[in-house]
């Protein structure tokens, strides 16, 4: 695969709604498209990181600098055997995982076309519907936060995740649990409590939740090994876990019993596969996570979610939850069993919609 062309643009996407986490709320994404033009064949990436420098150290500016100044150039004019092979070309770059997971899972998109398969199956995905999820934020109210849930389950959706931190979790899951004794319920706290808060997160035990994501440290095993000896609900892992290696030493350790896999997180397919294939040797199990995307880093996730260890509903919904008009044809859509039909069609199996990618657009750069 020899890259001609790479082509960056940054787009500003509206949210229809507000989405707030414990470390801020996002009105706007600042989405990092990349495109890739190899072979007479064109791969779309989409950095996933968030607008401000809470969920990861990334930002939209960090991830064009590592972009344009580094990846973009060991890559270009080069010709690669396999997407994975740039995934070692990298390394030497510590960190910055969501500029580099454009980039490789864009050469993904390429592999797949010059192969006749679907992205879905060229990643290994067996599954051709996948379980979905639905991730709602912090509301002004728990009454709305409860009229949410139930439009959510009404529309099909498998699980419902919720934003939890201090002054917003016993109480709200409390009402949660009053209403909707019997849905399939979790907790994300991004990272909004310590060890401290011991006796408090005992209390989230009563409600049976699947799960508890992210409680403690953004970059900490160690604590959240000793808290999972001390609560029943089981914790799964998003922050903390950047590679294979953070996996394995999680699980040995026991930090967690669950793993949300997200593809900018670890960067790229390469490496998230390799966090699959480490929990599906322990028999845990895994999810695919979300951060917003626009259907280019939507379409990716679908993928993904197709591998075989990926038993639990993932944070990957229909495009209408996010956006007015999404970038891609068809856009995401979800069954009334709340699954996603996995595209057929050969490579990403959603169409780019260049119109409405080039109105968005606010900034471009290529390089040949
Ligand atoms: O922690 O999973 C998270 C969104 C932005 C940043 C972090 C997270 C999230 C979500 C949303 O929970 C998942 C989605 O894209 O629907
Ligand atoms: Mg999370």
């Amino acid at each position: 695969m020899k890259i001609g062309r790479i082509e960056l643009r940054e787009l500003q996407m509206p949210l229809v709604h507000f989405f707030e986490t414990s470390f801020g709320r996002t009105t706007t994404r600042r989405i990092v498209l990349l495109r890739v033009d190899a072979d007479g064949l064109t791969g779309w990436g989409e950095v996933t990181c968030g607008e401000l420098p809470f969920y990861s150290y990334e930002t939209p500016d960090t991830a064009w600098h590592i972009l344009r100044d580094f990846l973009i150039p060991w890559t270009l004019g080069k010709d690669w055997a396999a997407p994975g092979d740039v995934e070692l070309r990298f390394r030497p770059i510590r960190g910055h995982n969501m500029a580099k997971a454009a980039l490789e899972n864009a050469l993904w998109d390429i592999a797949a076309q010059q192969q006749n398969l679907p992205l879905a199956k060229l990643v290994g995905g067996t599954l051709e519907e996948i379980p979905c999820g639905v991730s709602i934020g912090i509301q002004t109210s728990i009454a709305e936060l409860l009229d949410k849930i139930e439009r959510e389950v009404a529309a099909g959706y498998q699980r419902i995740k919720v934003k939890v931190k201090p002054g917003w979790d016993v109480n709200v899951l409390e009402a949660i649990r009053t209403r909707f004794p019997r849905i399939l319920l979790m907790a994300d706290a991004n990272s909004a409590y310590s060890l401290a808060d011991l006796a408090h997160l005992k209390e989230f035990d009563r409600f049976y939740l699947m799960m508890i994501e992210q409680p403690l440290g953004w970059d900490d095993l160690l604590d959240h090994a000793k808290l999972q000896k001390q609560i029943a609900t089981p914790i799964c892992l998003d922050e903390s876990i950047h590679s294979a290696d953070d996996a394995r030493k999680a699980l040995e350790i026991g930090a967690g019993k669950i793993i949300n896999i997200k593809l900018g997180r670890v960067g790229g397919f390469t490496a998230a596969r390799e966090v699959h294939d480490v929990c599906r040797a322990r028999n845990v199990p895994v999810w695919c996570g979300g951060m917003l995307e626009s259907g280019i880093g939507r379409a990716h996730n679908i993928a993904m979610s197709t591998l075989p260890g990926f038993t639990l509903p993932g944070d990957v919904s229909a495009s209408k939850r996010y956006w007015e008009e999404d970038i891609i044809d068809p856009e995401v859509t979800v069954s009334a069993q709340g699954t996603i039909h996995v595209p057929q069609a050969v490579g990403l199996g959603y169409t780019p919609n260049l119109q409405r990618i080039e109105k968005l657009t606010v900034r471009k750069e290529w390089f040949e």
